[in-house]
């Protein structure tokens, strides 16, 4: 499963560039890329299992690697709250997908522009409320749509032919060389929809590793024992993932159905492509229906084909990702801009690719709970950070780099002495977690918690009362819940100390509810 080429980047600077020093004195521009659930198993910096991403590992390559980055709440909305405010979900307010941002409190793209910035935010926003603290914006419509999106062009609809990676991208190289106020530092946001379900990829990469088996996770078949909440869960891709609307079954003799409640929304986009778009759909799709409908699948048979197909269309909208992050790099490096701008790569969250047998993310467990974090600082480090960092620490980080001051009440803290290749004492040594999401769509009881280097520790509370522990050192893969278990009562009650800590800490509210030394 090899992706040919570095796109686009050549000679010294796809050998990592030198910057002079000099040119360190220039304000930092700032191009924070985010694509939509991506997950860190799915670019090759972290993990070669599934596919090659060059383009993005060129900033592992020329920067730094996070190899400990998680987020606060995992989930898109909350995901960029915490982003641009550099607060916890219960700070900031936007605690779940179903909230409205309030786009009067203190962001950091308003602190950018009090520092001579120009600020662009370009592709999925997902906040409800319009953009504040922006030059420019061109937004998504709620989660947006893979062909032929509609987009909220400084307030006004807009709908664009063609794919939406390219078309965020196009955007984006456009207001750098077209719109932007050349004099002026900048910081663009270039968000976007893909990978986020349901992974419909670009019509030139349909085919693309139709000849790869992706290997089955070990933990596929996982009866959840010891984990309520996870019993629960409604994200497996054998009884949720809709074949229809998911998996792209629908056939033109309709006597495919599902039970899911999906398949009224059909095949991912298809009613709203061109007649040129859905042709080559068919074209590809059909002899697959075909073969399918003749094979007849069920059980364990019927949900590994899923996970193939599912890991097969997510891989390849992830090509596009990495082929859009290449033009982008390649156009600063054409426009010498290099020399002065960061680029960070990240998803709103983690992702999950068969683990537990899964689909989607919300959870405190590692695969969602992780994000990928790529960072290139021109003259900074080159290599892996290992400290642990989390989505709050990105707004300080990026006024650091502006060389704005950070406010008090930002909750996260700047990495940027991390990027430069220093140590700066007494780091984080455990990180909070809190998801809200519940009731909804995926059923994941609300949960807290805390982590540490060795240990998670997490209580999904609401309508359960559940208290899961893990020791990441003996069981990566989080199947062996300890709570409770013999032995590990001095371990739990000094985890649940620190976690009323940052509860603390952070002024989550829920510690007033909840009385957890007691627990
Ligand atoms: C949609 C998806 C869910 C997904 C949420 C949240 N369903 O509702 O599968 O968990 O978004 O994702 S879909 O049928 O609309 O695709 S988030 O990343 O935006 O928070
Ligand atoms: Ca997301």
């Amino acid at each position: 499963m090899q992706t040919k080429v570095l796109y686009g980047l050549t000679g010294a600077l796809a050998m990592g560039a030198v910057i002079p020093a000099q040119a360190q004195k220039k304000p930092m521009n700032i191009v924070f890329i985010m694509s939509d659930d991506h997950s860190y198993q799915t670019i090759s910096a972290y993990d070669k299992r599934f596919i090659n991403t060059p383009n993005i590992d060129w900033l592992a390559d020329n920067g730094v690697k996070f190899q400990e980055s998680f987020v606060a709440n995992s989930l898109s909305g909350p995901s960029r709250a915490c982003m641009l405010t550099g607060k916890h979900s219960h700070a900031n307010g936007f605690t779940d997908n179903s909230k409205t941002f309030d786009g009067g409190q203190q962001t950091f793209p308003k602190l950018l522009q009090q520092q001579g910035y120009q600020t662009a935010m370009i592709g999925k926003w997902h906040l409800t409320s319009l953009p504040t603290g922006f030059n420019y914006w061109d937004i998504l419509i709620g989660q947006g749509d893979y062909y032929n999106p509609d987009f909220l062009s400084n307030g006004k609809k807009v709908r664009r032919p063609g794919y939406v990676t390219n078309i965020i991208a196009d955007m984006a190289i456009d207001w750098m060389e077209n719109k932007r106020d050349k004099d002026k530092p900048f910081c663009l946001l270039m968000h976007n929809k893909a990978p986020h379900r349901v992974w419909n990829p670009d019509t030139c990469d349909l085919r693309l590793y139709d000849d790869v088996t992706y290997p089955l996770p070990t933990t596929f078949y996982d009866d959840y024992s010891g984990r309520l909440a996870a019993q629960k869960q409604k994200m497996s891709i054998m009884m949720d993932m809709d074949l229809i609307y998911d998996n792209k079954m629908a056939d033109k003799e309709n006597e495919i159905h599902t039970s899911t409640g999906l398949e009224q929304w059909g095949r991912g986009n298809y009613q709203r492509m061109t007649p040129s778009q859905r042709a080559q759909w068919d074209s590809y799709y059909d002899p697959i229906i075909k073969k399918f409908k003749k094979d007849k699948l069920s059980g364990k048979a019927l949900a590994e084909w899923k996970y193939q197909r599912y890991m097969h269309d997510y891989m390849r909208v992830i090509h596009s990702v990495d082929r859009n992050v290449g033009r982008v790099i390649e156009y600063l490096r054409e426009h010498g801009l290099l020399e002065n701008t960061m680029i960070v790569y990240t998803s709103d969250q983690g992702f999950y690719m068969g683990e537990h047998g899964w689909f989607d993310k919300r959870f405190m467990y590692e695969e969602s709970f992780r994000t990928p974090l790529l960072v290139y600082l021109p003259g900074g480090k080159h290599g892996v950070v290992s400290e642990m960092v989390q989505n709050i620490d990105y707004a300080p980080t990026f006024l650091e780099a502006a060389g704005a001051k950070v406010p008090s009440d930002i909750q996260g803290r700047s990495f940027l002495p991390l990027l430069q290749g220093r140590k700066p004492s007494g780091w984080r040594q455990s990180l909070y977690y809190h998801y809200y999401e519940y009731p909804a769509e995926h059923s994941v009881c609300r949960h807290y918690g805390i982590r540490t280097k060795r240990y998670s520790l997490m209580h999904f509370y609401n309508d359960i009362d559940s208290w899961e522990l893990y020791d990441l050192k003996t069981d990566p893969e989080q199947m062996n819940n300890i709570y409770g278990k013999p032995g590990t009562e001095k371990l739990t009650k000094e985890l649940k100390k620190q976690l009323l800590q940052l509860q603390v800490q952070y002024d989550d509210p829920i510690r007033k509810k909840e009385d957890i030394m007691k627990k």
